[in-house]
């Protein structure tokens, strides 16, 4: 008789397949989730009436598929070179967040999913159920990242790998299989409140607690319409998604970078200035979108947030943001009580977060 697939064979195949990081998590109501409901209850969630849609499917994924046993979490590593916008003092410099700088994740991580799901199909003696998702189906990801031991949930809400950082997209195969689990991942964030601190629009309302409403991703990303008024001048010169929360993180000081060509800037997004970007025809706009995460805004949201960024840059509005921090990555380390692994220490300074001399660029605009 053929011997049962374990959780280190699908693990090999998770790496060989291009996944930098693989867990399993028992498929259960785990106490996180609860606080799901809270939280779109005090409004957070804003226009993304999704979320209020599939809450119930969301409190435990058995609902999404009653069989499950567990939960096979992945971690893709998209970090590139290119650097962060907490190091650029340029206010005319657009901002585009590094998740949407190359190809979109949901096809090229549901791609591979999708050939892991196969493999496990070809390798496992029995018939088994599974689904497979990428961001946009109704599972917590992050709380099954955790209880993977993929990465803990930070003080900025996502999820760190104390080797990868947080730059990585999660995947999930949840499947019927009873593999073998592994342990939770534990917090080490320590005392550090760098990520509350730095957020422009203080949408980090309490350690772990983001209120979409105030959130530059959200409000460039997910909301429809015009911006509001209240809101144009806290978006500063960010045109899509924000990642300051993540740039001032210590454990992304010397975060690995992903040769994989599927993540390096298109030419069209890299270091560009907002003057370049709205000077680009709707043809040029509508090419760089191909295949681009970019896409979910349409032309039509991206020429509103250039528009937005614009009016930023050019000093008419003054921003209420806060200091990302001008000093060292180790100064910022030491003081925010974080410890990073014996291997990181090292490399930790490679990435000032702030060169000393120059204007904070989330004061700038
Ligand atoms: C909706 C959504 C958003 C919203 C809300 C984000 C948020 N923090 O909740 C907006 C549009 C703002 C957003 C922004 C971004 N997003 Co988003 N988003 C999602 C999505 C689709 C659902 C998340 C959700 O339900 N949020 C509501 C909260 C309440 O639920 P939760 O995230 O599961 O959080 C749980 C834990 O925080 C838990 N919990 C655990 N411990 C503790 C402790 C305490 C004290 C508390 C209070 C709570 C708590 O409670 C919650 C569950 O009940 C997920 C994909 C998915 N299906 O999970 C991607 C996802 C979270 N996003 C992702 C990314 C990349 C981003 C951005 C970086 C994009 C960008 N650069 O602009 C930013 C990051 C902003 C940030 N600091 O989170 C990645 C995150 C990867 C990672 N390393 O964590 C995900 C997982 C997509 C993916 N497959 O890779 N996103
Ligand atoms: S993504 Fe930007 S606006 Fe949103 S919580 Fe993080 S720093 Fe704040
Ligand atoms: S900046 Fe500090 S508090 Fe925030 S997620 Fe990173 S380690 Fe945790």
């Amino acid at each position: 008789m053929t011997s049962a697939l374990t959780a280190s064979a699908v693990k090999q195949q998770a790496r060989s397949l291009g996944f930098d990081a693989c867990g399993v998590a028992p498929a259960a109501n785990h106490p996180e989730l609860r606080f799901f409901r809270e939280w779109l209850a005090r409004g957070y969630a804003g226009e993304m009436a999704y979320l209020h849609r599939t809450a119930d499917r969301r409190a435990d994924v058995r609902r999404v598929l009653p069989s499950a046993q567990t939960v096979i979490v992945t971690a893709t590593v998209y970090n590139t070179p290119s650097p962060y916008s907490t190091e650029c003092a340029d206010p005319a410099r657009a901002h585009i967040a590094r998740y949407a700088w190359g190809d979109d994740y949901h096809e090229v991580i549901g791609a591979r999913l999708e050939s892991l799901l196969a493999w496990m199909r070809d390798a496992s003696p029995v018939p088994f159920e599974a689904r497979v998702y990428v961001d946009t189906g109704p599972v917590q990801e992050r709380v099954y990242a955790q209880h993977a031991g993929v990465g803990w949930i930070g003080k900025n809400t996502c999820v760190i790998n104390p080797d990868l950082g947080s730059w990585v997209f999660l995947g999930v195969i949840i499947c019927s299989l009873p593999l073998a689990l592994d342990a939770p991942s534990f917090d080490q964030c320590g005392t550090c409140t760098l990520c509350l601190e730095a957020c422009p629009t203080h949408a980090l309302v309490a350690p772990g607690v983001l209120d979409s409403t105030r959130c530059i991703s959200y409000l460039t990303i997910e909301l429809r319409g015009d911006m509001p008024e209240e809101h144009r001048a806290g978006v500063g010169s960010h045109v899509y998604g924000c990642d300051v929360c993540q740039e001032v993180c210590p454990w992304n000081a010397a975060a690995p970078r992903s040769d994989d060509a599927a993540w390096q800037p298109r030419t069209a997004w890299d270091r560009v200035d907002l003057l370049t970007l709205a000077g680009r025809s709707d043809d040029e706009l509508t090419a760089a979108l191909h295949n681009s995460s970019m896409r979910r805004t349409k032309l039509q949201g991206l020429r509103r947030n250039i528009d937005v960024a614009l009016e930023n840059s050019a000093g008419l509005r003054t921003r209420d943001g806060r200091s990302a921090g001008r000093q060292s990555v180790s100064q910022n380390r030491v003081s925010a009580g974080v410890r990073l692994p014996p291997s990181r220490e090292a490399s930790a300074d490679r990435h000032s977060l702030g060169d000393g001399g120059q204007p904070d660029p989330t004061e700038s605009a």
